[in-house]
């Protein structure tokens, strides 16, 4: 079995023991200010798999380590011309792969910024559905000035969230906000971001976990299109737990006709 519990990590620190219910994925390569690389992908989709996998869980922190960065994007040491490469010998763009299965993740997931969050981390928080920023965050694309741009979440996601002339602007000109300026944000002081992040997730975890997956899904449909289907996946996981559901397949499993004629066809 693979081993999800995080022990063979190098670029990423998986955690479920800060608080009931909480798991928290750090990158971890603050002598880049965070940037990423394929390999700090490949592991934070297998914490973010075990994380959702793993039904004692209910939020999920993502952040950087230190107090310097959340994350500076893609490793621009290692960009050659189809991708970011490491270990392999060709490219890979796989943060793409992180975006969506942090749109599709049913449970909350919590940016927690402190420093730098540009470029494609500057994305990675974005797609996250809460960001809690200390004092000290700073905010911005950076892609038109190193020859690079995100135009699907990157893009789109930030239309929605802060209008599409301020998105212009933060894709034109490649400025960079603090969190003063990044008014939607929250400020809590620096010492003070990680109890108040906690202190969200526990708000979170004290409500329905099934209303939760549906209002995220449900946020996220109309932007996501085909993918918005989330939304539909969770209605047919509702309906397995109804009588109505359960006919059907005892019915088969039995050999006879289903009958639902005594479920209602309700206005
Ligand atoms: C993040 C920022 C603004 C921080 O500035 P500062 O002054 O606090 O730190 P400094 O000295 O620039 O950085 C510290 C060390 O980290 C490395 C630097 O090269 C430096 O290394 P040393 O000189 O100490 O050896 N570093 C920081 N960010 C890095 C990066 N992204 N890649 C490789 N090394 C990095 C400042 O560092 C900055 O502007 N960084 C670059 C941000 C950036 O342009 N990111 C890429 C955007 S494109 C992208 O992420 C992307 C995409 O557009 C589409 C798909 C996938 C990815």
């Amino acid at each position: 079995a693979i081993d999800d519990s995080g022990k063979d990590f190098v670029d990423t620190i998986y955690e479920k023991t800060i608080g009931e219910g909480i798991a928290k994925i750090t990158i971890n390569r603050p002598e880049r200010r965070n940037a990423f690389r394929p390999e700090t992908m490949k592991e934070l989709m297998r914490a973010f798999n075990d994380a959702r996998d793993d039904n004692s869980i209910g939020v999920i922190i993502l952040t950087g380590k230190g107090t310097k960065a959340f994350c500076s994007g893609g490793d621009q040491a290692l960009r050659s011309k189809d991708g970011y490469v490491d270990y392999d010998n060709f490219g890979r763009l796989n943060v793409l792969d992180l975006q969506v299965q942090i749109r599709r993740l049913p449970k909350p997931v919590i940016a927690m910024v402190a420093g730098y969050a540009v470029g494609g981390g500057h994305v990675l928080h974005m797609v996250c559905d809460l960001t809690v920023a200390a004092d000290n965050a700073v905010f911005g694309q950076t892609g038109p000035k190193v020859g690079s741009f995100d135009a699907g979440y990157g893009a789109s996601i930030m239309s929605r969230l802060v209008g599409p002339k301020r998105s212009r602007e933060m894709w034109y000109m490649t400025r960079f906000y603090n969190a003063k300026e990044a008014k939607k944000m929250g400020l809590v002081p620096l010492e003070k971001l990680e109890e108040e992040t906690v202190k969200w997730c526990r708000e979170i975890m004290r409500n329905s976990p099934m209303a939760i997956r549906l209002c995220k899904a449900a946020i996220n449909a109309a932007d996501d299109g085909h993918a918005g289907q989330q939304i539909g996946g969770d209605a047919t996981l509702l309906f397995y737990g109804t009588e109505e559901g359960n006919e059907g397949k005892d019915a088969y499993l039995k050999r006879r006709k289903p009958d639902f004629s005594r479920f209602p066809r309700l206005p």
